[in-house]
């Protein structure tokens, strides 16, 4: 058994599922799900290790009415850090978030209430995010003498684009709804519970060969980072692997004689 079956975690429950699919809970309720230091190093550690330990989805969920608050003020305020101190913590929600976004293991959030902060940063790094009639995103640092410090500037301009991303932090303007879906805050909006949806999304997902999951839940991330030259080569190299991998000629016989699955609008 790998390390990471084995390990246990204070702030996150972590429910993994006899078809790959893991439920991730992060349980910090009565504190909003607020991210302290502890809890980013749990997500550090469970997203390092989830690809090897033979995730082949993760959900990432909430206890409570809130997805999650973000930085934990009261902490961060307690703890009177130093720049380099703070820096230093910065970094390790990188080393969380990258490693949830690089994994290579589809992550879907299942989000509600409050997706706030470097809440929204959290959920910036999952791959589908699904929210539902309670949901809302925020980025009110600005408000609170703050700048975001988790991917913010990066993951929540690809989604919105930096004019967007600039007035949300400059006024702490707040989306939900159809509107946030439409900006790209969010690929679902259900009226029913988030969790289930993103539970049947992630066993879709699962359904995929995993070395296919591997190579879409890393390696677009990774060519967006590259020139187009570069993107491109790289997609050729990977899809040369991805496409010549033994477990998918199951699948490619299975449409050359008529017995896979055909691709139709319902
Ligand atoms: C917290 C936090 C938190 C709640 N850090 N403890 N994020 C924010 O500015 C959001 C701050 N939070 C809120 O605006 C509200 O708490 C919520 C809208 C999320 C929820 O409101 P509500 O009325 O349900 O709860 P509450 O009464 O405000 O809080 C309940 C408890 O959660 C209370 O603790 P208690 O011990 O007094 O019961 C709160 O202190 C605690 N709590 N949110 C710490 N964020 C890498 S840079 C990232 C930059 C940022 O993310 S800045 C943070 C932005």
């Amino acid at each position: 058994m790998s390390k990471t079956m084995t390990d246990t975690y204070e702030n996150l429950l972590v429910d993994r599922q006899p078809d790959g699919v893991w439920v991730v809970t992060l349980s910090r309720p009565a504190k909003r799900n607020a991210l302290d230091a502890a809890t980013i190093e749990e997500l550090v550690r469970l997203f390092s290790g989830a690809q090897v330990a033979g995730a082949r989805a993760i959900v990432l969920a909430a206890a409570g009415d809130h997805f999650c608050a973000g930085l934990d003020l009261v902490e961060h305020h307690r703890a009177d850090r130093t720049p380099a101190e703070f820096w230093q913590i910065c970094l390790r929600w990188h080393e969380a978030f990258n490693k949830m976004e690089y994994g290579g293991v589809p992550v879907i959030a299942a989000l509600k209430g409050a997706v706030v902060g470097g809440g929204l940063e959290l959920a910036s790094a999952a791959h589908i995010r699904v929210a539902d009639a309670t949901t809302y995103f925020a980025l009110p640092e600005g408000q609170r003498g703050l700048f975001t410090g988790g991917g913010a500037t990066i993951r929540v301009a690809d989604l919105i684009g930096k004019s967007r991303l600039v007035d949300m932090m400059l006024t702490g303007r707040v989306y939900k709804g159809q509107e946030a879906v439409d900006l790209g805050l969010a690929q679902y909006l259900t009226d029913g519970s988030s969790l289930e949806q993103a539970l049947a999304i992630a066993r879709r997902c699962a359904q995929n060969l995993p070395l296919t999951n591997f190579a879409i839940c890393s390696g677009v991330s990774h060519m967006q980072n590259m020139s187009s030259l570069d993107a491109a080569y790289a997609e050729a190299c990977i899809a040369g692997v991805v496409n010549t991998q033994a477990a998918a000629r199951e699948r490619l016989a299975a449409f050359a004689d008529k017995s896979g699955p055909r691709i139709r609008s319902e």
